[in-house]
């Protein structure tokens, strides 16, 4: 009996250990692009956007948001010649909210532009590159050995709200799983 709850305060361990294992893999980052400055005219702002980018590395999951006076500006996505034309005629997407957020779902070149006239030659443009994704964590069943996890180090600390249902599902498959072990 007494193995029997040691066993169980075991695999309660191990649940808790994926759990946060779970969490540090699916919590992107949220980045305001531009930082304090937000989405402008450069010269109002003093950003540059390409230099902003390029001090990040963007993953899978990522938020980015873009923050600006709907009044005056917007976000297009476009394709790679587009942003480099600034000329946009086929737009992949149009946000117009002035604190839009974009989850980062595909990996490569994210392009986006403001549409209004002169921003984008201006320099109000970016290039969101995401990396590849990294290794999915997975679920050894219990006693077997697992091996190292791959779990990036990088801490991510912002739960935000469009992962809760991302962690809600987690929990769910977790308590089926502990359901599965307790035979309960
Ligand atoms: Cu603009």
């Amino acid at each position: 009996m007494a193995l029997l709850i040691i066993e169980k305060r075991g695999v309660v361990v191990c649940l808790c250990l994926v759990f946060v294992l779970f969490q540090v893999s699916i919590n992107g980052e949220v980045y305001k692009v531009g930082d304090d400055a937000g989405w402008t005219r450069t010269i109002i702002g003093n950003v540059n956007y390409t230099d902003w980018a390029n001090n990040k590395t963007f993953q899978l999951g990522d938020v980015i948001v873009f923050e600006y006076n709907p009044e005056f500006h917007n976000v297009v996505q476009v394709t790679p010649g587009e942003y480099r034309s600034c000329e946009v005629s086929s737009p992949i997407a149009t946000y117009t909210s002035g604190n839009d957020s974009i989850a980062i779902k595909t990996e490569g070149h994210h392009f986006y532009v403001c549409g209004v006239p002169d921003h984008c030659e201006a320099g109000q443009k970016v290039d969101i590159n995401v990396l590849a994704a990294p290794s999915p964590v997975a679920i050894s069943p219990p006693g077997a050995t697992a091996p190292p996890s791959k779990v990036p180090a990088r801490p991510r600390n912002d739960a935000r709200p469009n992962n809760y249902m991302q962690l809600g599902w987690v929990v769910v498959q977790l308590l089926m799983l502990a359901g599965v072990l307790f035979r309960i």
